[in-house]
């Protein structure tokens, strides 16, 4: 795996390295050769399908199928495997993939899918296809908003090769790297950063499955990402961190890491955890160098080809550290939201910038510090962004809900959980939790519902979800 890449997977394309076990997932693993030749196998199937889903397990299948679909140029769909039949029925839809590529017995290839193309990582093939183009589409992820159905993120080639590039220099991340994580590979994190980053720098790659702390500490890596959730956890089990101590670098990002979680794993690990900070719909655009300084609270620095500011309520320049709306352009960010030119059109300034939503200050030193995001209707709670009212969506669709205002409360281990206020007819607790679940993907279900006699409202009529907890 060597050489100057010149496009998004140029190195897997190229590569002659056959030794065993460059990527595991659990416990399965291929080689770089084996997993260019599966792959190829898939992308001979897709006869040019310009979109195609794929159910996102942790799995050494979504590699393959992820893998095969960017190299036939398709557009590829991650499909939260969790995710209950609104959500799923809706990223199917609302993204026009063409074909499900699926492990046979996948729970997203029933009838109502779009024909499956099934996954089989004995076959192997070495055709070569066509480079796509570099404004190609890569990926389509689906976020979050503040209100309905999630929306897709268009992500380009070149995007992500440029987000890689600028962590491969950020981090000093080399082929000799090994890099280990537990993540979800339906997001930024898991997916982009944890699977096409080894496979773009051509550093091995050990995905552990859930993220426990043993698993973490039993890779044997030099790279651990994780969401804070993780590495409080992991700080919470002295002997799994101390096992950490032999790695280079210990990444956190998706939310804020307690400044408390940043000190324990400083002192059991001897590593100050270097954060960074990104969006689905930008990447990730800040972060700290891995020679430069990392203190808790910061996120560091713009990536090389990224540039940020911080304005004011009506999007004026502010001193440096001020507190405003964090703006960023670059390299980095996506195309633009599949369907959906409204939600477009309020992310970008008439200057061209995007609006992150979260609100930060820039030191004199240029170190970034996010504060928390501007609408309280988006939750952070395990290091997902959680939209509000889609959970409120959710609840109402249930026969005994006849109201609901949900927020972010704050939790110790995930930042914040999903907090629900309903008022209901006969309705248990644990039965609207079970309903979101099954109709959303878990992680967006309510840790706590409270039934409550109605909700606060103004004299609009509109709730007033800050006095919520007053109810
Ligand atoms: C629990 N489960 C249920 C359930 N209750 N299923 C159905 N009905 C119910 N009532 C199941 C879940 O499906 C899951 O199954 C298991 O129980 C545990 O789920 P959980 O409660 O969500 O796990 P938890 O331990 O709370 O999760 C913590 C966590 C997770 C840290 C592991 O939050 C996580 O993986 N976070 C990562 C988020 C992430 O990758 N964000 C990146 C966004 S990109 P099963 O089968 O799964 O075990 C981004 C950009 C950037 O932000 O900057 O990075
Ligand atoms: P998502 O689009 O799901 O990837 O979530 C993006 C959001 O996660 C950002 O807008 C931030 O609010 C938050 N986020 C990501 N990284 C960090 C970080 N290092 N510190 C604080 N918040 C973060």
């Amino acid at each position: 795996m060597k050489g100057v890449p010149v496009s998004l997977l140029s190195r897997l394309a190229e590569t002659t390295d056959d030794r065993p076990g460059a990527v595991r997932v659990g416990d399965r693993s291929l080689s770089w050769v084996e997993l260019r030749r599966a792959a190829t196998a898939v992308a001979d199937d897709l006869r040019g399908a310009a979109r195609v889903a794929v159910p996102a397990t942790a799995s050494l299948e979504t590699v393959v199928g992820v893998v095969g679909g960017l190299l036939a140029g398709a557009a590829v769909v991650p499909v939260p495997p969790d995710a209950g039949p609104m959500e799923r029925d809706h990223i199917l839809r609302d993204s026009g993939a063409e074909l499900l590529l699926a492990a046979p017995g996948a729970p997203d290839a029933d009838a109502a899918s779009p024909p499956v193309v099934p996954l089989d990582l004995a076959r192997r093939s070495d055709t070569r296809h066509p480079e796509p183009d570099p404004a190609a589409t890569a990926l389509i992820l689906y976020t979050s908003g503040t209100t309905g159905a999630p929306k897709g993120a268009v992500l380009s080639r070149r995007a992500i090769a440029a987000c890689l590039d600028g962590l491969a220099d950020a981090w000093a991340w080399t082929p000799d790297d090994v890099l280990a994580h537990g993540l979800p590979l339906f997001h930024v994190h898991g997916l982009v950063l944890g699977v096409l980053g080894p496979l773009r720098v051509g550093s091995r790659l050990r995905h552990v499955g859930r993220p426990h702390p043993e698993r973490y500490a039993a890779a044997g890596a030099s790279m651990y990402f994780g969401v804070p959730t993780i590495w409080s956890r992991i700080a919470a089990q002295p002997a799994a961190a101390r096992a950490l101590r032999g790695a280079r670098l210990l990444v956190s990002g998706s939310a804020a890491l307690p400044e408390p979680v940043f000190a324990a794993l400083a002192g059991l690990t001897g590593h100050r955890p270097l954060e960074r900070y990104g969006m689905t719909e930008t990447l990730v655009t800040v972060s700290a160098r891995a020679d430069g300084p990392r203190r808790p609270g910061t996120v560091g620095v713009p990536l090389p080809g990224v540039r940020t500011r911080v304005v004011d309520e009506h999007g004026g320049p502010l001193p440096a550290g001020a507190m405003g709306e964090l703006q960023v352009r670059g390299g980095t960010l996506f195309d633009g939201y599949l369907n959906r030119p409204d939600a477009d059109a309020a992310t970008r300034t008439a200057d061209g910038w995007f609006r992150t939503g979260d609100v930060a200050t820039v030191g004199p030193d240029g170190a970034h510090r996010i504060v928390g995001r501007a609408a309280t209707d988006l939750i952070s709670s395990g290091g997902y962004r959680i939209g509000a009212g889609e959970v409120e969506d959710a609840l109402l669709a249930h026969p005994g809900v006849r109201e609901a205002a949900v927020v972010g409360t704050p939790h110790p281990d995930l930042g914040q959980q999903v907090t629900a206020y309903v008022v209901g007819d006969g309705v248990a607790e644990a039965e609207l939790i079970d309903f979101v679940a099954r109709h959303l993907s878990a992680h967006k279900r309510p840790r706590q519902v409270r039934l409550v006699g109605a909700l606060p409202r103004n004299a609009m009529g509109k709730v007033q979800k800050s006095r919520l907890t007053e109810v």
